[in-house]
């Protein structure tokens, strides 16, 4: 085989290996287990007609006792998920910095598995909750498999491990009543923080707008930990790892993720899928930040201490790559569920530091696996396999799949040939990077972790003044949510620490006093790069509502529609029934949605065509004007041509944006509201209607009469 074709083979490699276990059962006859026919599976064996089901059915209890055994515990944290197929490029040769096999050619493309989640919620829960979202990546290497086991917040809760079950028990539901599901508001986590202020930048970032998604596909990750790059020379850098998706960071509002959680539970994850689905596959470039080892202690903060971001402006995120999810999988059981991640899956190349947070993880997965997938063999399940070959001495254990002949499973030996032999480092063996360490053991923080307060101040700084209410108005809804009175104060008095205004506001809304001593800590730099009003805007996927009735106008909806799917934009047909719509001009549409099955918060922005008829029957209908005061509320893009500019007239939207509506066939546009009148050419308003839906939201709305949105 040369070397393209080796290139080649290692992209489908992880594919190939997983085709093996794949099973379509299509024109097959049922079987049990052991492979036996079946002639009936609707009716147990009896005794008689009327008499009680047979012991020796073994169908029956086979079919029985494998569905009762179903279910596996599911994971402690990040238990709902979603996962997808796809493959890592990287664009140019980072041997200067990392030996890693997958970072050396462009030409090669690596496979990965990505894993998103929640971490709080039930595997049941929704996919909208205000939550951390992890991003687990599988990079299957030439050299072994490789975990970048992210979330999409850049910073965590508490600096040392052993802190990791008491901020994990005090965010998931109180245990005397198991309430609430997936969520922070509640009294035993803010009593946690209250009580460890470490925790102060974390919730910072927690009730800012990064912890409702709009979409998996727009969502940054962040590998959060310290590692290390280490070259073939053995030389070590410090090194941050960040994804940065092509299509920026975008968010929900908060009352919009509240009713998604209701109306469609499942909304990243099938979003995810139907992007992959229709081919719109998601990206993600590879961001690293690197520190030189001799500049450990350069910085105003300890770069090991979790709970401190770098600052892309002092320290710049070089993209090295891109990694693209092109693939569903084929069952999420087998694959997302069974997926087993691990912090401390690396390849040479790639090394730890002495994050304390870090070192405690390293533990943590494996032991949580062992559980969780029954045994030690779980490295065998199809997902989780290396295409790397794996040879060791480690034998049996629960549902061990290899056949490991031989009479040899020691080492060293010599009946063996000492095989399977220690590989050098030439020969790609991981070799640790030779940190020198020395101390004497002790169970305390160095001092260098006492800072709690200015990135929190720092972050605050950093938002826009839309993100600063959206903050604002999380506090209110979580401690709101909290029922000791006292704890609430407590709130306050922390976060007066952070910055006086932003505690005044939130004792505002929540009750209790605002603080009595002039808050801050001072800073007053600002990092721009962690403002998502600074994200990549981009129009492409995006999803816009149609609205029709009977007698709309077909020459508009046929122009918006062509516009929108010329620039990679969805639309969807609504109406008030399923089924053909017929337009003034007497062709017909047909509505793929209905006001049942549909609702302002399922998409990006709306528009409404015009046609006196259909604007007439919108006007009567309550389901109409919910979508577009919805719509205007939660900041989105609204576009009326013709006729139904009056509808919005009749709307929360007049209040506000249409009073400079022209009547002229000219375009006018104001916060985020298109609309064009006594025209029937929409070149120019479809233009404007992709540009508003490339800002995602409209966020000057809220400055408009103090109403806010979400
Ligand atoms: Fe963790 C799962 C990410 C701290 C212990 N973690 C888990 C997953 C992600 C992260 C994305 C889900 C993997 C999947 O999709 O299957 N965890 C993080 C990040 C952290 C972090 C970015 C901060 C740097 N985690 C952390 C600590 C500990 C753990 C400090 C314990 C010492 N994490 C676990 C775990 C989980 C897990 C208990 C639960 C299920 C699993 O591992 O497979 O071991």
């Amino acid at each position: 085989m040369d070397k393209e074709q080796q290139k080649q083979n290692l992209e489908n490699k992880k594919d190939q290996q997983l085709e093996n276990f794949r099973i379509d059962h299509k024109n097959t006859k049922l079987t049990t287990n052991q492979g036996v026919r079946v002639t009936d599976t609707d009716d147990s064996l009896k005794a008689g007609d009327r008499g009680p089901t047979l012991m020796e059915d073994f169908h029956f209890r086979e079919k029985m006792t494998h569905f009762d055994h179903e279910r596996i515990p599911e994971r402690v944290v990040h238990a709902r998920g979603f996962g997808a197929h796809g493959y890592f490029q990287v664009y140019e040769p980072m041997a200067e910095y990392s030996k890693a096999a997958f970072l050396q050619d462009p030409s090669v493309k690596t496979p990965v598995f990505v894993r998103f989640s929640t971490v709080v919620g039930s595997r049941g829960s929704a996919d909208t909750v205000r939550d951390v979202r992890g991003f687990a990546t599988k990079f299957y290497t030439e050299d072994g498999n490789y975990d970048l086991v992210a979330n999409n917040i850049p910073i965590f809760f508490i600096q040392d491990a052993i802190k990791f079950p008491d901020v994990v028990h005090a965010l998931k539901p109180e245990p005397h009543n198991e309430i609430p599901q997936a969520s922070a508001a509640h009294d035993t986590f803010w009593d946690f923080v209250v009580n460890n202020t470490e925790t102060a930048h974390m919730i910072m970032w927690l009730l800012s707008d990064r912890a409702i998604p709009r979409s998996f596909r727009m969502m940054e990750g962040f590998g959060v930990n310290t590692f290390r790059f280490v070259n073939e020379q053995g030389k070590a850098r410090f090194v941050k790892f960040h994804w940065k998706p092509l299509l920026g960071v975008h968010s929900l509002v908060w009352d919009e993720a509240q009713k998604l959680a209701g109306k469609d539970p499942d909304f990243h994850r099938r979003d995810l899928w139907d992007a992959i689905n229709m081919g719109e596959y998601p990206e993600y470039e590879l961001g690293v930040q690197m520190i030189e080892e001799e500049d450990e202690f350069k910085f105003d903060f300890d770069i090991l201490d979790p709970t401190k971001f770098w600052p892309e402006e002092i320290v710049p995120v070089i993209k090295i790559g891109k990694m693209t999810l092109n693939r569903n999988q084929d069952n999420f059981f087998a694959e997302t569920e069974q997926a087993a991640f691990h912090a401390g899956h690396v390849v040479p190349g790639i090394d730890f530091s002495n994050d304390p947070l870090l070192q405690g993880r390293l533990f943590s997965y494996t032991d949580t696996q062992l559980l969780r997938l029954n045994g030690p063999n779980f490295h065998e399940i199809p997902i989780n396999r290396p295409i790397a070959p794996v040879n060791n001495n480690q034998r049996d254990g629960f549902h061990r799949m290899s056949i490991d002949k031989g009479a040899v499973s020691y080492s060293p030996n010599s009946l063996r040939n000492n095989s399977p032999q220690p590989a050098s480092d030439i020969e790609h063996g991981y070799t640790h990077y030779a940190e020198k360490v020395e101390g004497q053991k002790i169970r305390k923080r160095n001092v260098s972790f006492d800072d709690h307060y200015r990135q929190a101040t720092l972050f605050w700084n950093s938002m826009s003044s839309a993100e600063k209410q959206h903050i604002i108005k999380a506090f209110h809804f979580e401690v709101g949510s909290v029922k000791d009175k006292q704890l609430k104060q407590r709130v306050v008095e922390m976060f007066n620490n952070v910055d006086g205004q932003l505690a005044a506001e939130i004792a505002k809304g929540i009750g209790v006093n605002p603080p009595q001593i002039p808050g801050g800590t001072g800073v007053t730099a600002s990092s721009p790069a962690i403002s998502q009003e600074n994200t990549i805007k981009s129009a492409r996927t995006r999803k816009v509502a149609i609205l029709i009735e009977n007698g709309f106008t077909f020459n508009d909806v046929t122009q918006v529609m062509t516009a929108l799917s010329g620039a990679g934009i969805h639309a969807d047909i609504i109406s008030m029934n399923l089924g053909m719509i017929t337009s003034a001009e007497g062709q017909q549409l047909e509505a793929n949605k209905s006001y049942a099955n549909s609702g302002s918060i399922m998409y990006d922005a709306l528009y409404i065509a015009g046609g006196k008829q259909s604007v007439d029957s919108l006007l009567m209908h309550k389901d109409a004007k919910d979508f577009i005061n919805d719509s205007f509320v939660h900041a989105k893009p609204i576009g009326a041509t013709n006729e139904a500019v009056d509808l919005l007239m009749s709307s929360d939207v007049q209040r506000i944006a249409l009073a400079g509506v022209d009547t002229q066939g000219q375009v006018f546009y104001d916060l985020g509201i298109v609309t064009v009148r006594n025209t029937s050419d929409l070149t120019a308003f479809t233009q404007e209607f992709i540009n508003a839906l490339a800002e995602h939201r409209h966020w000057m709305r809220q400055n408009q009469d103090g109403k806010m949105s979400g």
